[in-house]
């Protein structure tokens, strides 16, 4: 596996782990959910809620894939099988892709404004000079947008443990904690 894809796996596992406590379990999900969604005021309910069904579809594969000795957590060593069949995670990551972005792009425009980038990118536990950097090397517009469907095909590769060399990687120096 390639050094990039080591880390990023590293670096999701800590995300996904949003309670710190160093295994995965269904309180992390229903955690993420709560701190992406206040991070998202001016999106609707039903965007709201597609972000949270896709947490829970998240937890779900994650859990019935990876929990190798059943103890309905999720901890580092089982997780890191993930790398082993990145295709089975691919439809769920699509689903967080879409309902993230679209959180990010309330006016349905397409377009994700940089203050509602660092907003969601902060809630999921990015450090903010990375959400920067990210932002920047997608090119934003001279009124400092992005395009929505190029930030859901970033998450997408972001998330997919077999993928290298990736603007995402200006991720991988670390959490928030
Ligand atoms: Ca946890
Ligand atoms: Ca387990």
């Amino acid at each position: 596996m390639r050094e990039e894809a080591v880390n990023r796996v590293r670096v999701v596992f800590s995300l996904l782990d949003a309670d710190g406590n160093g295994v995965l379990e269904s309180a992390d999900f229903d955690l993420m959910a709560d701190r992406v969604t206040a991070a998202a005021p001016r999106s609707t309910d039903e965007e709201r809620e597609a972000l949270r069904r896709s947490f829970r579809r998240y937890w779900t594969t994650l859990v019935s894939e990876l929990d190798t000795d059943g103890d309905g957590r999720v901890d580092f060593g089982e997780y890191t099988a993930c790398v082993l069949a990145p295709e089975r995670f691919e439809p769920t990551i699509a689903e967080f892709a879409r309902a993230l972005t679209t959180l990010g792009d309330p006016e349905g425009q397409g377009l994700v404004a940089r203050d509602d980038f660092m907003a969601l990118m902060t809630a999921i536990g990015f450090v903010p000079a990375n959400i920067t950097a990210l932002f920047d090397a997608f090119e934003p517009s001279p009124d400092d947008r992005i395009e929505a469907s190029v930030w859901e095909a970033e998450i997408i590769a972001y998330y997919a443990p077999d993928k290298a060399g990736i603007p995402g990687d200006r991720l991988a120096d670390g959490v928030a904690s």
